[in-house]
């Protein structure tokens, strides 16, 4: 007989991607018996993904890692926690006695951003740390995007995001969020949205290489040449000042520099760059009155236009296009969301501040500017694996797979096994994590609380939710594991009071913040450890705040937990001027370094456009190089194919379902064909973040269909100079039927 187990229904943000829907999760005692959308979440309102779903393998997986890793004799063996951190300390300490803080790298990975325990805490371990040798999966992404916005508007996460409610003309480039479910622009059901814009009457168009899964559902397709969305704005933004389409409207005092991008746009009118784009003079006029005339439009770009030579061009001239056409903080336009908690501009002084600034050091090998504290993740193997005064010896990996996520694997793989230590916090034993000394796991997403830090900030409404942990603890929670490796790093040693030093750093941020107010404040918070406590910290000062009791009836954590269908905070309003965080209090439409890269593309306008060049894509089934290991997400149609146009396949005589050899220079992969229109003819396309058929994993599902590394293929020092972004789109490469 079975013993009687108690069902409930807990409630969790899901931890994959930026769509942060809210799931209902049916519990049968400590095990998952089935994970839905939450119907009454405020903001996700029952809306869920595969992936959503696949929580439940994640939580159970056998491969996913539950003790501490010491590689012995090349042997990875179970260790206690005690033993785990004296040997990281036994190791990584030397390393810094003798060669210093740089020698010790540190990389941050995309799940970071997902976990609160890992945001809140790992600028605390990279402060101890104290090495310039900082690196993270945002140089892989959205470097770009933050830059352009840094420069603009004074902070490097004041970035706007379709307020798409209550829209009804969408320009989107370089993006496919009816795959990805968005980024940048937190906007669970995007599909659901897209749709009723439409039937309102709105327009949905996307700028894009490959008719994706977004475009399939748009009122227009327009199929670009990868890499040439920088001529494709610039000639929109000289449309729109040529045609006096500019309206600035209520923003007017509020900008500085529409006379310097006038000059720079002056060289490109549409004539002059359709044939580089591949898209007629025609269109893309009709698409600069169309937005300009869009009662309430905006234009949107992401990944796609991130990871290409001109990234940090291409997302300025997104921005400065809202500006123009006077979208830009218009309900319906392109918006600022207020976060409850964690964000710099709602902080300080309203309207003014400091503004940002890349360069104030630079990488040992290549020169790379640091950009918001990071160099590029393509500097990554030459700081290790190039002799010299101030070389990386030891490397701490948080939650990343760049063996897999960034270019040229090989070369990394072989940099990481010269490395004196390395040190992973992973789920996994993966492609990456194979090469460290110590593995730490990572917790279940279940066993912790969780608030979305980064995503309010991003999100087409405004909302607040917390989830707490559904199962009980197995193991230290990353924070925990973070604070750590924090008093190791800080010489407290791996025995270290960790109760002790987080009260520490909250007693330290209290005092900054609060100044004569902070013992009062600490008082209000004295119950909560750990994240919590920063939490409730962030949400009682924050915009919404009950202000520790000043402000009765505003947020705090106790309502938040109260409330898991999460808190509504409503639609996105206007905030210019008092969001912006630039010197001069304006939005900077022309910072000098981006005009002054407008020569890079001006000289760039007459390139030949190569034969035949790849790009990336993403599925609903698989998220970056880390969820192929889900039984409920691997089954199902083989995933890693390259995708082909019919006239290519011809050319190169290259079969459905057969497979192609791709080659790059001396770097080659192959891949299984699938022919299809959705392709511009002389471009191909491969999702990224596979290449699981590396040895000494432990991916027992993931490894049976391995598929192709497409990363394998590119040249680390590939990058927008100005961010250090990563080039992983629209390289050019030669295919071929393999043997
Ligand atoms: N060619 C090409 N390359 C790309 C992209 C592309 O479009 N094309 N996209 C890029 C983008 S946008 C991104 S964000 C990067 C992502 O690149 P990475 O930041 O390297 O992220 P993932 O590949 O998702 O690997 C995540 C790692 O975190 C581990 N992990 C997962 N969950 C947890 C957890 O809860 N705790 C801990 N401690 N570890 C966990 C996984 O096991 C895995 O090792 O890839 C980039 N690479
Ligand atoms: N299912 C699923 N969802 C995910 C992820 C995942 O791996 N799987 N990853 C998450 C992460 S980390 C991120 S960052 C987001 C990214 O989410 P999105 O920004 O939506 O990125 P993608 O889905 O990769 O779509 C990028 C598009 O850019 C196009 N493209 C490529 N080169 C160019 C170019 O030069 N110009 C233009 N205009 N277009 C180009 C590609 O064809 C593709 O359609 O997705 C997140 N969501
Ligand atoms: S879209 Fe899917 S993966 Fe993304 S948060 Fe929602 S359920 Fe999770
Ligand atoms: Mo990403």
């Amino acid at each position: 007989m079975r013993a009687h187990v108690e069902e409930k229904i807990a409630y969790r943000t899901c931890p994959i991607c930026e769509a942060c829907c809210g799931l209902e999760i049916r519990m049968q005692g400590d095990q998952v018996a089935g994970i839905r959308g939450h119907a009454a979440d405020v903001f996700s309102a029952g809306y869920v993904c595969p992936k959503g779903a696949a929580v439940k393998d994640l939580h159970e997986d056998p491969d996913r890692l539950r003790t501490p890793l010491i590689k012995r004799d090349g042997k990875f063996v179970e260790a206690s926690w005690d033993e785990a951190f004296a040997e990281i300390e036994r190791r990584l300490l030397p390393i810094i006695a003798a060669h210093g803080r740089d020698a010790i790298g540190l990389v941050i990975g995309n799940p970071v951003v997902h976990k609160m325990g890992l945001l809140l805490y790992f600028p605390r371990l990279a402060k101890a740390l104290g090495s310039k040798n900082f690196f993270s999966a945002s140089t892989l992404d959205q470097m770009p995007k933050q830059l352009s916005a840094g420069l603009m508007f004074g902070h490097w996460l004041t970035i706007p995001v379709p307020d798409i409610d209550r829209s009804d003309f969408l320009l989107m480039l370089g993006a496919n969020p009816a795959v990805s479910n968005g980024s940048l622009w937190t906007v669970p059901d995007f599909r659901g949205r897209a749709k009723a814009m439409r039937a309102r009457g709105g327009r949905l168009i996307v700028v894009d290489p490959r008719r994706n899964e977004t475009a399939a559902m748009a009122d227009q397709h327009v199929a670009i040449r990868p890499g040439a969305d920088v001529f494709f704005l610039a000639a929109l933004v000289h449309t729109l000042f040529e045609e006096k389409l500019v309206m600035l409207g209520r923003l007017a005092p509020h900008v500085a520099g529409v006379e310097a991008v006038r000059e720079v746009v002056a060289p490109f009118a549409p004539e002059q760059v359709a044939a580089r784009c591949g898209i007629d003079a025609a269109t893309i006029r009709e698409l600069a009155r169309s937005l300009a005339n869009a009662e309430r439009g905006a234009v949107y770009g992401r990944l796609g236009t991130c990871t290409q030579e001109y990234g940090t061009l291409v997302n300025w001239l997104i921005d400065v296009a809202n500006v123009l056409a006077g979208h830009l903080d218009e309900p319906g336009g392109a918006m600022f969301p207020k976060a409850a908690a964690f964000q710099a501009n709602t902080m300080g002084r309203p309207g003014q501040g400091r503004g940002i600034a890349t360069g104030r050091h630079r990488s040992r090998v290549s020169n790379a500017p640091e950009v918001f504290g990071e160099f590029p993740i393509g500097c990554l193997a030459e700081e290790i694996d190039i002799a010299g005064e101030g070389q990386v010896r030891a490397l701490i990996t948080i939650a990343g797979n760049p063996v897999l996520s960034a270019p040229n694997g090989a070369r990394l793989s072989a940099a990481l096994d010269q490395l004196d230590f390395m040190l992973s916090l992973d789920i996994y034993l993966n492609e990456t994590s194979r090469h460290a000394d110590v593995i730490l796991p990572g917790t279940s997403p279940l066993e912790e609380a969780h608030y979305d830090v980064a995503f309010p900030q991003l999100a087409h409404r405004n909302y607040a939710r917390y989830s707490k942990p559904v199962v009980p603890a197995t193991q230290p929670a990353e924070w925990e594991i973070l604070l750590r490796l924090t008093a190791i790093l800080a010489g407290g040693g791996a025995k270290a009071d960790i109760g002790a030093l987080d009260d520490e750093f909250v007693a330290e941020d209290v005092g900054r913040m609060a100044g004569p107010q902070a013992p009062a404040v600490l008082k209000a918070v004295e119950a909560l450890r750990g994240p919590d406590r920063l939490l409730d910290l962030a949400l009682r000062g924050g915009p919404y705040g009950d202000m520790f009791g000043m402000k009765p009836g505003g947020l705090n954590l106790a309502k938040l937990a109260a409330t898991p269908e999460g808190i509504d905070l409503g639609a996105l309003e206007p905030l210019i001027p008092e969001v912006l965080r630039t010197p001069s209090g304006k939005i900077e439409l022309a910072p000098d370094m981006l005009i002054a890269d407008m020569a890079r593309a001006a000289a760039d306008l007459a390139r030949p456009v190569p034969d035949l060049v790849i790009v990336g894509r993403r599925q609903v089934r698989s998220n970056n190089s880390w969820t192929h290991n889900l039984p409920i997400l691997a089954k199902g149609p083989y995933r890693c194919t390259v995708e082909v146009h019919p006239r290519d396949a011809a050319r190169h005589g290259l079969k459905h379902g057969g497979r192609a050899r791709i080659v790059n220079a001396n770097r080659a992969i192959e891949a299984q064909v699938e022919i299809t229109e959705a392709m511009l003819p002389g471009v191909i396309s491969l999702p990224h973040g596979w290449g699981h058929d590396l040895p000494g994993t432990r991916l027992s599902v993931a490894s049976k269909r391995p598929g192709a590394n497409l990363n394998a293929l590119f040249d680390e020092s590939l990058r927008d100079p100005l961010s250090g972004n990563a080039v992983l789109s629209g390289v050019p490469v030669e295919i071929s039927a393999a043997g």
